[in-house]
């Protein structure tokens, strides 16, 4: 039944809201890449071509903004984190990720969320290419955490020991960001 689907304090939209600070990133397939650093035996900068040559992965889930509004089935299909995850030899001090974009958002998780079966990096959403302003060509997508973490137009990861504070988190809201425990602010 949907109302054992939806997290605490949430309500469901039909609708997909648009919700960000900055503005969608241009984007040229031949400028675009994706840099993976930190702590990995190999560093990656991925073009497109590269990216999109990886094995395609799809997975259907539901979306929880902090804000109130979750939508449920929506069907990504993309990159599995784990797949960028294995390609770059990530070193065994790895314990968290920060993702950013083209401009000023960033967002961390502990490897171990993103390394769940459902979190990758989509370029479509219910079988369309991924709109720019929904974060294409390529998001972040970690459905059991609020959508804040879902870092949109992504452009690259760093592997580290600690956390390190994204956009929200620096500014009050959790840095744990469990939907079901209602983990909102700090
Ligand atoms: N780069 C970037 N990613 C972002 C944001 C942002 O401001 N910039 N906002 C986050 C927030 S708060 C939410 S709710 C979701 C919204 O995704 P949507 O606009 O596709 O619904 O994107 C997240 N990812
Ligand atoms: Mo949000």
């Amino acid at each position: 039944m949907t109302k054992e689907r939806v997290p605490p304090g949430q309500y469901v939209t039909e609708n997909f809201p648009i919700l960000h600070l900055g503005s969608p990133s241009e984007f040229d397939p031949e400028a675009w890449d994706f840099h993976i650093q930190g702590l990995v035996a190999r560093p990656l900068c991925l073009s497109w071509a590269e990216l999109k040559a990886l094995p395609r992965t799809v997975s259907v889930s539901d979306f929880h903004c902090v804000t109130g509004w979750s939508r449920l089935d929506n069907r990504w299909e993309g990159v599995a984190f784990k797949a960028l995850y294995e390609l770059a030899q990530v070193q065994p001090e790895a314990r968290f990720v920060t993702l950013w974009d083209h401009q000023l958002y960033s967002s961390s998780l502990p490897l171990a969320d993103l390394l769940r079966d459902d979190v990758l990096l989509a370029y479509r959403h219910d079988g369309s290419d991924l709109a720019p302003e929904h974060g294409g060509p390529l998001r972040l997508v970690v459905p059991h955490r609020y959508a804040y973490k879902s870092v949109k137009w992504v452009r690259g990861m760093r592997f580290t020991a600690e956390q390190e504070m994204g956009f929200w988190e620096q500014r009050g809201y959790s840095n744990t960001a469990d939907p079901w425990k209602e983990e909102r602010y700090a």
